[in-house]
């Protein structure tokens, strides 16, 4: 086992990592941005490097200086946290290059998987099944033409390298495909510096399906169910459930079986998240995350499991010690992403936290590296809490949310409790009937 691990992240995540270190005995080291020299995840660590100036450029995504304070304090691995680094395959080689272990995939897997035409061709010969679509790149419009006339319009321009909607265009007829096809490739090769892009159809009205997959050095692979992750709003989840209201245990079986399937065949190791989506009953895959996800916690909660535990153990060497027979599901889980945000607008909010109180009691969780005084700096990302409940039903877990959203007390700044309470409200949040789009309808925008 690993005795000391560098933390190569800030906020709940490092807070996150460095409990799961803690509880197997492991020494960690925090990095820090000078803005971040009074954060909780500097005062919890067991020694911490400051590694530069607030721009993230400059201190998190700063390689030589993070490479540099693990081999000053002497740690024999690198947890990338989400976000960052962490699915940078560039970085994950580097840090075994300096004699230390990645706590993740191999930079092999993370590449395959960071362009989303290798990803999807790895996939479909594995069987798994994917939206109809151009085999592979599309080099020009002729071709993009074609593709579109045999999958039938609408149709979605997607860039290889993309994520978070960017490099995106829908064409809905044959009129709009080229603007569609030389804007998605003008936005990727400026967003990304690659402007290879492929076509799908588009589905009108998905669900956003994800699949926790966890693996270790021995083969062994198995998966810990579904989490339903639709609530979004410009492709930044708000809330997600663990299991989906739309799936049913038959249907997370098949899906699991083919997907863990397919991630031994290649061979893959550490935790991974398959993203599919759903309509009209059929899962299609799109891309695959090679990291840990924000949204973790509540496949944790239904699942009884340690993720960032196993995730240390399993790239220490250890075999899962487990089968898939042995992955059980309990209840649901409901995560409300708490943003620096103003409810209504959205725009961030960083300041003086003035007062603090937690929620607690049965079922809740809170993970967050907030306190009384602390002071939420404008350099990062807005989300300062992830309030997370366990409850025997979907509908206890809805009442659970509701009284834990109410004790939550957070002053000074401006946050996202009061949206998460109009979404608890919402009667088709309660009967669970809503794809990717009904957020953006619920709030206006
Ligand atoms: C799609 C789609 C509809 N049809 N693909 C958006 C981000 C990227 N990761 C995948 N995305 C989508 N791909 C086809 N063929 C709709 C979206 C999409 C979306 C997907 C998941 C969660 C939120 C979304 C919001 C808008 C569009």
């Amino acid at each position: 086992m690993f005795r000391k691990i560098l933390i190569a992240n800030r906020g709940e995540i490092a807070l996150r990592i460095q409990r799961a270190c803690r509880e197997l005995g492991i020494a960690t080291v925090a990095v820090h941005s000078t803005a971040d020299a009074t954060a909780m995840h500097v005062r919890l660590a067991d020694e911490s490097v400051c590694i530069g100036p607030p721009a993230a450029k400059d201190s998190y995504l700063n390689v030589a200086a993070i490479l540099s304070a693990a081999s000053i304090t002497g740690a024999d691995a690198v947890h990338p946290g989400y976000g960052f680094l962490s699915e940078n395959a560039g970085f994950a080689d580097m840090v075994e290059a300096h004699g230390m272990t990645f706590i993740g995939p191999t930079a092999a897997h993370i590449s395959m998987m960071g362009d989303k035409i290798t990803a999807k061709a790895a996939m479909a010969s594995l069987g798994v099944p994917l939206v109809p679509g151009s085999d592979g790149a599309v080099p020009d419009l002729e071709t993009a033409r074609a593709v579109a006339e045999a999958i039938m319009y609408p149709v979605l321009i997607k860039a290889a390298a993309g994520g978070g909607g960017r490099g995106m265009r829908v064409a809905r007829s044959p009129a709009d495909l080229e603007e569609a096809f030389t804007g998605a490739r003008n936005e990727a090769r400026s967003a990304f510096g690659n402007d290879s892009v492929y076509i799908e159809k588009y589905l009108d009205k998905p669900r956003h399906i994800e699949l926790q997959i966890l693996a270790d050095s021995f083969g062994n692979v198995v998966h810990f169910g579904e989490r339903d992750c639709s609530l979004q709003r410009r492709h930044q989840k708000v809330l997600e459930e663990a299991g989906s209201p739309a799936i049913s245990p038959e249907q997370r079986d098949a899906l699991g079986a083919t997907a863990t399937a397919a991630l031994r065949q290649l061979g893959y190791r550490n935790a991974g998240t398959l993203e599919f989506l759903y309509q009209d009953g059929q899962f299609a895959f799109i891309e695959m995350n090679t990291r840990l996800q924000v949204e973790h916690p509540i496949t944790e909660m239904v699942c009884d499991v340690d993720l960032v535990r196993e995730q240390i153990r399993v790239a220490a060497g250890a075999e899962l010690g487990y089968t898939q027979e042995d992955v059980t599901f309990s209840g649901h889980a409901i995560e409300c992403r708490i943003n620096a945000e103003d409810p209504v607008t959205f725009m961030p909010t960083p300041g003086r936290v003035t007062e603090y109180h937690a929620p607690g009691g049965l079922g809740v969780r809170i993970d967050s590296a907030l306190y009384a005084g602390y002071f939420v700096p404008p350099h990062y990302d807005s989300m300062v809490a992830k309030l997370i409940v366990h409850a025997p039903t979907r509908a206890a877990a809805i009442a659970r949310m509701r009284r834990a959203l109410d004790e939550f007390a957070v002053e000074g700044i401006k946050t996202t409790i009061p949206l998460h309470r109009r979404i608890m409200d919402a009667p088709a949040f309660q009967a669970g009937d809503y794809t990717i789009h009904w957020l953006e309808g619920f709030v206006g925008t």
